[in-house]
């Protein structure tokens, strides 16, 4: 194959983009502007390390500024790059209660922007990898700006999702429904590169990720489960390794290389997970599909469930397909 040379992502969203020659350009754009939006929140991620000279987020730096936290200044920005450009009908995002709307002076346009700005915040001043995770729906309702109708899709509405790991490098991950592709920021040109081609996700892993703390909390059949995975019982023969860094985008991405099922499942008492279904489970389970496995939330298919609500939590059992089916099966107790 002759040498592409470095492929930007701009390159690459053009490219995709002749497959559907009736596209206006508005989907490839708006790719686009998220991946600026996820330039400037690497650089401010970055600086993170530098909290005690420039004053620690949240409170007064040496200036006697109030410096912002993270997760609200990624907020802001992915609003700031979306506002104006007449893509979008409105967002929503794990850090504001309501939709957002867009503001009146500006145009609006046929894509909804669905967000967690800043996934994992608590672990920045341990300096551990965390992420912004995006899923892209089309707008449904009739009037010219969004309503909570156009956010509360099933995820397999998705038009595209996606995240940005900030880790030992920045990368950007993305499927817009034929295939996962993965680009590395290089901060040299201020680029993302083309890295990682049509991802696939091994059928079986060797490693689970889950809070094993809430071991106590689960019911049986899930406590079965993880204990048949660390035996050698399971369908690997050997225990599994155990990963978890408790930041889901470093999680699912790690998994998503590796292969490996994470968990996220819901308490006994309250039938609960943590996890929020449209910003968090939603776009990573397209992505786990599109790559070859699977997301459920223990008994149902994550992209099938329709959304009652913004900030509805589900449980997440999400990675190698034949992981991912195992686990429902523990938890049907079909399998012991
Ligand atoms: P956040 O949205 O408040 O950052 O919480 C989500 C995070 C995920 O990144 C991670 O998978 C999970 O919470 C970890 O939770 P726990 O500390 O209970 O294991
Ligand atoms: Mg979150």
């Amino acid at each position: 194959m002759a040498n592409q040379g470095a492929v930007t992502i701009e390159r690459h969203i053009i490219e995709q983009q002749q497959d559907f020659p009736e596209a206006t350009g508005d989907f490839s754009a708006l790719l686009y502007d998220i991946a600026f939006a996820a330039k400037m929140i690497s650089r401010e991620v970055n600086k993170a390390g530098l909290v005690d000279i420039l004053g620690l987020t949240g409170r007064e730096n040496v200036q006697g500024e109030q410096v912002q936290k993270l997760d609200e200044f990624a907020n802001e920005i992915i609003f700031k790059a979306m506002d104006h450009t007449g893509r979008l009908c409105c967002l929503a995002s794990e850090e504001e209660d309501d939709i957002i709307p867009i503001p009146k002076e500006f145009k609006t346009g046929k894509y909804v922007l669905l967000h967690d700005p800043l996934d994992g915040s608590s672990n920045i001043d341990a300096n551990v990898s965390i992420g912004t995770i995006f899923s892209i729906q089309r707008k449904i309702s009739s009037g010219e700006r969004g309503t909570i109708e156009d956010c509360l899709q099933p995820g397999s509405r998705q038009v595209a999702a996606g995240y940005i790991i900030y880790g030992s490098s920045t990368m950007l991950v993305y499927t817009a429904g034929k295939g996962v592709f993965g680009f590395t920021l290089d901060p040299s040109v201020g680029e993302f590169l083309l890295s990682h081609r049509d991802i696939k996700e091994p059928k079986r892993g060797k490693i689970y990720s889950c809070n094993e703390g809430n071991y106590n909390k689960w019911d049986d059949n899930l406590r079965r489960y993880i204990d048949y995975l660390k035996s050698d019982r399971n369908a690997n023969g050997k225990p599994y390794k155990s990963r978890y860094i408790g930041s889901l985008v470093a999680d699912f991405h790690r998994n998503l290389l590796y292969g490996g099922v994470f968990l996220y499942p819901a308490d006994a008492a309250s039938k609960n997970g943590k996890l929020r279904l449209l910003y968090e489970a939603n776009p990573l389970a397209f992505i786990a599909e599109q790559a070859g496995g699977y997301a459920s939330n223990g008994r149902e298919r994550i992209l099938d469930i329709q959304p009652e609500s913004l900030h509805q939590r589900t449980p997440l059992i999400i990675g190698s397909y034949e992981d991912v089916k195992e686990a429902e099966r523990f938890i049907a107790g079909e399998q012991e």
